[in-house]
């Protein structure tokens, strides 16, 4: 009798931790209104399936909304999350101005902005934290490989693809490029144009470049993404030039197919733009909503990848 007691009581305890863990567990799941840009590119594609991803693993109810290129949609989405009550906002913002009023409206409402990826100009105060890359620093390093790559020529004329117009990934990295190549003189940027973020906006940016100047006077293309670059390559090629011989190349994020190029000898250098966000996103939303005062930046680090070792980094991102 007294061991059936005691068998009880180890099941009645068993039960009353099962049940709390699970009461926690409930209390625990988050849901999160995640407005995303759109799918210009591939690495914001392979940006997208990482933030699914993460919440999946960390048990998010994430509300994933495409803005497909326009920040009015982007806009309509927030105001949706707002509706329906969410514990917090990741907005990954298309442009860099005009969100102050909508960040109002869900300041009002009680529900907290995270910024990630691209910057806005509205007041700090509207949003908790931003979680990103420093697209100035990219645009330097995508330079200074450009200077040393260049050091023995004496002119060497730069064109570049530049990205989506009023996003401060093409703004921050055009200054951050400008701002180096001007520390040396044999290095010239004699054309720029927009291509989107985009690989047929690239292409076309790259086909009116070569009609409009002399190919041959062209040293080297700086692409805001790869996939404008890799648009670029297949202009040149049309052209009857050789990409990463003839023209030299460099661009920015680190896409599994500019690997492909650097393998084939299309494309010189790449910057990595890590897509792998949500970890530090997710957990900044935890922390804030526990309390704790976050940074005004959460940072995301850099690196450059050349044609020596993209084989092997081919591979070891593919599995192959
Ligand atoms: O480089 C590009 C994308 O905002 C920094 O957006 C990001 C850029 C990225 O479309 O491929």
């Amino acid at each position: 009798m007294r061991s059936r007691q005691l068998l009880l009581a180890v099941l009645v305890t068993i039960f009353a931790i099962l049940g709390s863990a699970v009461l926690v567990h409930a209390q625990d799941q988050i849901t999160v209104g995640f407005a995303q840009t759109g799918s210009e590119s591939g690495w914001r594609t392979a940006f997208t399936e990482a933030m699914i991803a993460e919440a999946e693993s960390q048990n998010i109810n994430l509300i994933f909304s495409d803005g497909q290129q326009k920040q009015e949609n982007q806009i309509a989405a927030l105001r949706s999350f707002i509706a329906q009550g969410v514990d917090a906002i990741i907005l990954a913002p298309l442009v860099e101005t005009g969100w102050d009023e909508v960040f109002q409206e869900a300041q009002d409402a009680g529900i907290p902005v995270f910024i990630i990826d691209r910057n806005v100009t509205a007041d700090p105060s509207l949003y908790v934290t931003r979680i990103a890359s420093d697209f100035v620093y990219e645009g330097r390093l995508a330079a200074a490989w450009l200077a040393t790559a260049t050091a023995n020529r004496e002119q060497c004329n730069i064109v570049e693809l530049y990205g989506t117009v009023g996003s401060s990934a093409a703004i921050d990295r055009a200054t951050g490029f400008a701002e180096t190549i001007a520390l040396f003189p044999n290095l010239e940027l004699v054309a720029s144009q927009s291509g989107d973020f985009t690989r047929t906006g690239g292409k076309e940016v790259m086909e009116s470049f070569l009609n409009s100047l002399d190919p041959a006077s062209i040293c080297a293309v700086f692409g805001h993404n790869d996939d404008m670059l890799i648009g670029a390559i297949e202009a040149m090629k049309e052209a009857g030039i050789d990409p990463a011989d003839d023209i030299l190349t460099v661009s920015v994020d680190a896409i599994d197919d500019i690997f492909v190029s650097m393998m084939n000898g299309d494309a010189n250098a790449t910057v990595l733009l890590s897509p792998n966000m949500g970890v530090q996103a997710y957990a900044a939303i935890r922390s804030y909503l526990a309390g704790e005062t976050l940074p005004a930046l959460i940072p995301v680090p850099s690196a450059m990848y050349f044609q020596d070792t993209a084989a092997e980094e081919y591979a070891a991102r593919t599995g192959g």
